[in-house]
């Protein structure tokens, strides 16, 4: 078989799917938002992971497409579940640094604005390697799209190139503190200092903090100490399909 022949026909066929992670705030497990994480529901293979395909599509100039489609499946989320007289909470798309400095950026956004939300029902994520190149001109998207009402966290934070000087000039919301760190928080000194550092540095520039990977309440315990306020992982929840989704959105924790 070839993955990358059944990639170009999977959109249109409708084989992508979303799930949805929940984010939760401390100490009351609230729903805070969602991460959106992208599945394909290949017909032969079964539900397969970003991990298999996302580099794939990059690779085969599919990228575009697969980055507008998960743009547009969030606004058609989002409108239903406000149509439903839902309170819907942000959703962040993962989008890889490619993407985020290339051209199509306007266009997914058009894709998601034809639904005509409120402003703050999207945020992006990004990854610190997307500031490896031209600093200036993540900081213009950042800038635009923060005037435009999205939220830009940067993912995986801890673990790549990122200056605390930059960090400081770059206007985003958002750390979220690599799961790496959170593995060990309740036991490793080292991670707990890291977790802790990156927690004050978020209060200090009057940023949004969230640790991911959280699977234990062990780490939990510990991360609320740290005053750590969300909380992402599979302890406090899987990705879940959208009509699970609307579940959480429906009974709150
Ligand atoms: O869900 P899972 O743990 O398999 O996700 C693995 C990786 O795939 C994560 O790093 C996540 O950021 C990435 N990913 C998930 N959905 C998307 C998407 O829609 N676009 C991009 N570019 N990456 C995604
Ligand atoms: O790189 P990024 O942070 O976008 O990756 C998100 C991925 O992490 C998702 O694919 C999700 O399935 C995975 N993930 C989320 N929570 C946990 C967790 O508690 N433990 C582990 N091992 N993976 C998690
Ligand atoms: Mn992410
Ligand atoms: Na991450």
């Amino acid at each position: 078989f070839d993955l990358e022949t059944d990639l170009r026909r999977a959109i249109p066929a409708g084989e992508l799917v979303l799930h949805f992670q929940p984010k939760v705030s401390l100490p009351d497990y609230r729903l805070v938002g969602f991460e959106a994480l992208v599945r394909w529901l290949h017909p032969e293979r079964g539900m397969l992971p970003p991990v298999t395909f996302v580099n794939l599509a990059e690779e085969a100039g599919m990228i575009g497409p697969l980055t507008r489609w998960v743009f547009e499946a969030v606004g058609r989320h989002q409108r239903e579940w406000l149509d439903a007289g839902l309170h819907p909470v942000p959703i962040a798309i993962n989008v890889s640094p490619r993407e985020f400095l290339g051209d199509l950026l306007e266009e997914h956004l058009t894709a998601y604005k034809q639904f005509d939300l409120p402003d703050g029902l999207m945020e992006i994520e990004i990854t610190e390697s997307t500031m490896i190149d031209d600093f200036d001109r993540v900081c213009r998207i950042v800038t635009s799209l923060t005037e435009a009402g999205i939220k830009v966290a940067m993912d995986d934070f801890g673990t790549g190139y990122s200056s605390l000087a930059s960090l400081n000039r770059l206007p985003i919301s958002t750390l979220k503190i690599d799961r790496a760190f959170t593995k060990d928080v309740d036991w490793d000194r080292a991670s707990r200092a890291v977790a802790s550092a990156i927690i004050s540095l978020a209060a200090e520039l009057g940023l949004d903090v969230v640790a991911e990977g959280v699977e234990t309440r062990e780490q939990l315990t510990v991360l609320r100490a740290l005053k750590c306020r969300v909380v992402q992982g599979f302890l406090t929840g899987r990705p879940v399909p959208a009509q699970e989704a609307v579940e959480l959105l429906r009974h709150p924790a």
